[in-house]
């Protein structure tokens, strides 16, 4: 028989320990006991003690044996002493908080932490650990778990404040907008005992779990990047999940796999599972496919630490070593801390009906402190009563505050720019002088000595150079990349992110040349100048939602920057859905929190089949009001150059959804002259330039413009005039009536669109072009109504164009 070295036994329990440990403080999770485990000897029985106790670590999966020593090497050393005073008094202070609110506020809903109390010291020793270690900042990603704990007693927030909440001192200021409590975002300072500052930025999110953990990844990256530049120490990102949450929402798997790419990583996020093994009225069972519901962090190369919550001192050392091994390896990593759930999911379910037996067992146990001080014999009854009575203090102060207290602090970079309604006064000069549009042509297309560009790009750069020199017209491609290189050189960092972007899914951008070589990537535009703000371009990872929310995010911390989202067709950006409905659209609205962020959508029906001809503007449309955003659509790559600075350049912050056109990239009725990016701006409208006493005006946006364009050129006629949209919303209403004032003579306004009936921007205009267009009839040409955007036939849609372009000369239809 073969005996095995002691080396082998500890092998053994590193590989397979976490599996017999004892995490569950109610039993339900068995402790496995796996075969390879069934050992004995002294070795054994040491290694048991290290891996199955309240402490359960993966880390043998992770490839680099340094990563697997250094966790190894924690698990098999002496438990490191735990500051026991301070944890009981955090215990204390978290379990009566919730305690007070649950005597005072019955039936409210507050998603009590009571049953994983112990988040409290973890996050607390998780401050203290990042400050030591150079963290300045921290940015807190979490859903309404807990939530309100953790906003005073980690944030620093007054109770009385967050008691005031429940109080609703303020309804009128809600009228219509705003948030509920728990999902209020909220800032910081919290003081090491060492004395060091962090400051703390816990997110403000929606209902939808887990939706914020991109955008929390996106505003650390941005943190970063203005505290240390490409450093990673400065800001700590920090994300709580729930259990059932974690395992069922793909966002997390999206966001986990951002972790390590260059154009995402922040240097490692902390996770914490806030683990309390049931998701609403659902039992682990029924959530997730495997043990744990931390499983999918298993595709990362990281450690996972599955923590008892019932033994704060081994939760509070997990919390540590998490901290230090992001640190250390700028790594993501797991502390998986497993509890139970106190009430049901919140306080005015009652969840005996579904787990009755676990419930009566819940019942009979004692709030965290209580067993605590009696494992380390202390007296905490005292205590407990001086701060129940402060909470009490508390209570009656939050019932004399008359104003909603602000919870959250914008920093200082916002001061420059504003929200709210749209001022035509915010309007900037973003014309760019001939000089700097040649100079930025031979600054697009510059390589390093040896560099050797591919022949097929080497005739397109060439090309650019003399549209920018006036010898050509300019193309949308070049257009964009005139506009990101004079926000550069005039001081606005610009950050493209999307799949396939560098070179643009239509081959249109080549914003970073390949070294046909080498594969060595350059981006002209990132090297003008050195010094020079940060120009960025990255291909993403194939995720819409994950790297939508991490852009969004990232241009919430960001202001100054130009963000901009790339969708590879825009029918692809209601896998975002939850980030434009939750975030974009509605995130001034509920929170007063802005972004400038840029969503470029390529729109247009081309034939292409029903997922790449529609973004889908109707979708944006019926979320457009209160200025909340803007809907372009331009036409000409002039209309693409100003409006891109126009955002960037203008104080208000505001996202704004471009349908971004596909043919007609390279097509010359969309190409401008070098004249029109030297002069002008962006129009909301472009009004007719060539009829003369039109009898009726056909209104349209994007690709089908220059179609009808074309159709009346080859039909002679001249009593038709034709006006583009490119600004959909806000409404350009002033300008559209000026348009129409241009011409007595007409007596029918037409809008035509590609898109069916009950899809595009029909729905939204026609109330409004009727009020507007007034006294003159209102009539529409489209698709009949589809359930699909489009057809899958390429010759069934050069049909339907036909037709459309036919009815729009002669039996345009009333509506
Ligand atoms: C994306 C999404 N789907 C459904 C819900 C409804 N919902 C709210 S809480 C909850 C259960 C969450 O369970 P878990 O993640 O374990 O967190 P816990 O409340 O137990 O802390 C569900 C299904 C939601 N908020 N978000």
């Amino acid at each position: 028989m073969i005996t095995l070295t002691d080396e082998a036994v500890l092998d053994a329990f590193r590989r397979w320990g976490y599996l017999a440990a004892d995490l569950d403080p109610l039993g339900y999770m068995k402790p496995l006991a796996p075969p390879e485990l069934a050992l004995e000897g002294e070795a054994a029985v040491q290694a048991r003690r290290c891996y199955c106790g309240t402490i359960g670590a993966e880390f043998m999966h992770i490839p680099d044996a340094e990563r697997r020593q250094w966790v190894a090497e924690r698990m098999e050393a002496e438990p490191a002493p735990v500051d026991s005073v301070r944890v009981l008094e955090r215990l204390i202070h978290a379990g009566l908080f919730e305690q007070v609110l649950q005597s005072r506020y019955i039936g409210t809903k507050r998603f009590s932490l009571e049953g994983i109390i112990a988040l409290i010291p973890v996050m607390e020793e998780m401050l203290d650990g990042a400050a030591a270690l150079g963290a300045e900042q921290m940015v807190f990603g979490m859903s309404h778990r807990g939530r309100l704990n953790v906003m005073v007693h980690i944030v620093g927030k007054s109770p009385e404040d967050v008691f005031a909440r429940f109080e609703d001192v303020d309804p009128r200021s809600f009228l219509g907008g705003g948030d509920v409590k728990y999902h209020l975002g909220a800032t910081g300072n919290y003081l090491t005992p060492q004395g060091e500052n962090v400051e703390i930025h816990l997110v403000s999110n929606p209902s939808h779990l887990e939706a914020v953990d991109p955008v929390a990844i996106g505003r650390a990256r941005a943190k970063q990047a203005r505290l240390c530049g490409r450093g990673t120490t400065c800001v700590l990102p920090l994300l709580l999940h729930g259990d059932a949450a974690f395992a069922g929402q793909g966002m997390a798997a999206e966001t986990l796999n951002m972790a390590n790419l260059d154009g995402y990583e922040v240097g490692g996020t902390v996770h914490v599972v806030v683990n309390n093994l049931i998701g609403f009225t659902a039992n682990p069972a029924d959530t997730s496919s495997s043990r744990f519901a931390s499983d999918v962090a298993k595709r990362l190369p990281i450690p996972i630490f599955h923590v008892n919550a019932e033994d704060p001192d081994a939760a509070v050392r997990a919390a540590r070593w998490a901290v230090e091994y992001r640190y250390r390896f700028h790594s993501d990593v797991v502390v998986d801390l497993i509890g139970y759930r106190r009430h049901g999911h919140s306080e005015i379910d009652d969840p005996t009906t579904t787990q009755p037996v676990r419930y009566r067992r819940i019942a009979a146990l004692p709030p965290l402190w209580e067993s605590y001080a009696r494992r380390h014999q202390t007296d905490a009854a005292p205590r407990a009563a001086e701060i129940r009575a402060e909470l009490e203090a508390a209570l009656k102060r939050a019932r004399n505050i008359r104003k909603n207290p602000r919870l959250h602090q914008l920093p200082a970079y916002w001061n420059a720019y504003q929200g709210g309604p749209y001022d035509p006064a915010l309007e900037v000069e973003t014309a760019v002088r001939a000089e700097e549009i040649r100079t930025l042509g031979e600054l697009m297309v510059r390589v390093p000595s040896g560099f050797s560009v591919h022949p097929k790009v080497k005739k397109l750069l060439d090309q650019r150079v003399q549209m920018t020199q006036g010898r050509h017209a300019i193309d949308f491609g070049t257009a964009e990349l005139l506009a990101y290189g004079s926000l550069v050189r005039q001081g606005t960092p610009v950050r493209l992110s999307g799949q396939d972007s560098r070179r643009g899914t239509f081959n249109q951008r080549h914003a970073t040349l390949i070294d046909t070589e080498t594969e060595d990537a350059y981006t002209p535009l990132a090297n003008m100048a050195f010094p020079q703000p940060a120009f960025e371009v990255y291909d993403s990872p194939l995720s819409e939602a994950a790297v939508l929310g991490f852009e969004y995010g990232y241009s919430r911390d960001y202001p100054e920057t130009l963000v901009l989202w790339e969708a590879q067709f825009g029918d692809f950006a209601n896998g975002a859905q939850v980030l434009i409905d939750q975030f974009i659209t509605a995130g001034e609205d509920k929170w007063g929190l802005l972004s400038g962020l840029v969503m470029l959508l390529p729109h247009g029906y081309e034939g292409q089949g029903p997922e790449h001809s529609s973004a889908r503007m109707e979708r944006f449309l019926q979320l457009a009001a209160r200025d909340n955003m803007q809907i372009c659509q331009p036409t000409t790559a002039a209309q693409y150059f100003h409006m891109l600075r126009r955002q960037a350049m203008r104080r208000w912050r505001k996202p704004l959804v471009v349908f971004t056109p596909k043919g007609m990239l390279r097509h010359p009725a969309a190409m401008s002259s070098l004249q029109e990016f030297t002069s002008g701006r962006f129009l909301t409208v472009i009004p007719d330039r060539e009829a003369v006493d039109p009898t009726r005006v056909l209104l349209a946006t994007g690709k089908i413009v220059h179609e009808l364009r074309a159709e009346r050129k080859k039909r002679g006629d001249t009593e038709t005039a034709i006006f583009a949209l490119e600004q959909l919303y806000p409404f350009p209403e002033q300008e559209l009536l000026a348009a129409l004032r241009q011409y007595k003579t007409v007596r029918e306004v037409v809008w035509v669109q590609e898109e069916p009936a009950n899809m595009g921007a029909m729905l939204f205009l026609l109330p409004r072009l009727r009020r507007l267009a007034r006294p003159r009839t209102v009539l529409s040409v489209k698709l009949s109504e589809s359930p699909s955007p489009a057809t899958g036939s390429g010759k069934g849609h050069e049909f339907q164009q036909k037709a459309l372009l036919s009815l729009a000369f002669t039996r345009a239809k009333a509506v």
